[in-house]
């Protein structure tokens, strides 16, 4: 091929690559469970695929794909950095549940909700890689949490939904919980738990601890209620106590999920989460969405409403 044709058919492969989204930002594929990292002026966002048909009558997910992006305008589908099948323990067929990613020393460990294959009940897996992109390996062999671990709530899907954070100290916790909110301090390993798993005495918590830090202050978000709406709670520590702080997303129309993240960019602060907005959408088929948002002067977070426009491009002159 001449240079003018290979320059062509680059573009058209990028284009093809690369969403120009306003919400939902990923209108290709129905997805679920945003988890959004950001590392040298690049946001990477990581999502459950939802393969149900309209006539399916449970969760089909048979994978986390990547996507990133320079300005959270344009998406780039970075493929699937990791299946549930990679988890060895799980059953991992359509068990790609929520999931969440962070770096420590130097290396990337993504926190998965998948269902144990003889242990009945979900479960939690860490997976290890040297690149945000992946792929991603099972880093312990074993689960990392079981659903025979915690005893408060007699469901087998009260152990999903790990949120990962790691404090300016180095030091990383894990929270996550369905009905019962519950936490622990890993080791450095990032493999395993250095300490006891506690639990969070709450109302109304459902699912989808998210934990972030922004001017000192601890944010502990997640979804509240069923239908779900997105509240938070703060506190000067990384382990509370948390005071509540009110709902800052309201609840879907037609989906009762809603699984938030929230993350600075650039200057700017963002939430994810899902809703039911692409054609045929719904309980088992949702789409990623993001909303820009200012913190109060106190500190607070308002309340964000759901747009079809999205925020505007925030071009990051750091990324890569
Ligand atoms: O995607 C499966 C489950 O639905 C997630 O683990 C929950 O957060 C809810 O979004």
């Amino acid at each position: 091929m001449k240079f003018a044709a290979i320059a062509a058919a680059g573009a058209v492969f990028a284009a093809a690559n690369v969403a120009h989204a306003a919400n939902p930002i990923l209108p290709k594929l129905f997805t679920a469970d945003p988890s959004a990292y950001v590392e040298d002026g690049t946001v990477y966002l990581y999502v459950g695929v939802d393969g149900a048909s309209t006539t399916d009558k449970d969760y089909v997910m048979k994978e986390w794909r990547l996507y990133s992006s320079c300005d959270m305008k344009n998406w780039t589908d970075r493929g699937s950095p990791i299946k549930p099948s990679a988890f060895k323990w799980a059953i991992g067929k359509v068990d790609a549940w929520a999931a969440d990613i962070t770096k420590r020393n130097g290396k990337y460990y993504f926190y998965a909700t998948v269902d144990h294959a003889t242990i009945p009940g979900r479960a939690i897996g860490v997976a290890v890689s040297d690149k945000p992109e992946g792929p991603f390996v099972d880093a312990r062999g074993s689960a990392l949490v079981t659903n025979n671990m915690t005893l408060e709530a007699p469901i087998a899907w009260d152990d999903i939904d790990p949120g990962v954070f790691v404090d300016d100290d180095g030091q990383a916790y894990l929270y996550w919980g369905n009905t019962v909110l519950k936490y622990a301090k890993l080791k450095p390993n990032m493999t395993e738990f250095d300490g006891p798993i506690h639990t969070v005495g709450m109302d109304r918590f459902t699912e989808a601890p998210y934990l972030h830090k922004h001017k000192g202050t601890y944010y502990l978000s997640y979804s509240r209620d069923y239908p779900e709406t997105t509240a938070y709670m703060t506190s000067a520590s990384p382990t509370g106590p948390w005071q509540f702080r009110g709902v800052i997303m309201e609840k879907n129309a037609k989906v009762k999920t809603i699984h938030q993240a929230i993350i600075d960019f650039n200057g700017k602060s963002y939430i994810f989460y899902h809703n039911d907005k692409l054609p045929t959408g719904g309980e088992f088929r949702r789409s990623v969405a993001v909303e820009e948002f200012q913190y109060n002067a106190d500190g607070t977070i308002p309340f964000i409403k759901q747009t079809k426009e999205g925020p505007t491009a925030n071009p990051s002159s750091a990324c890569k």
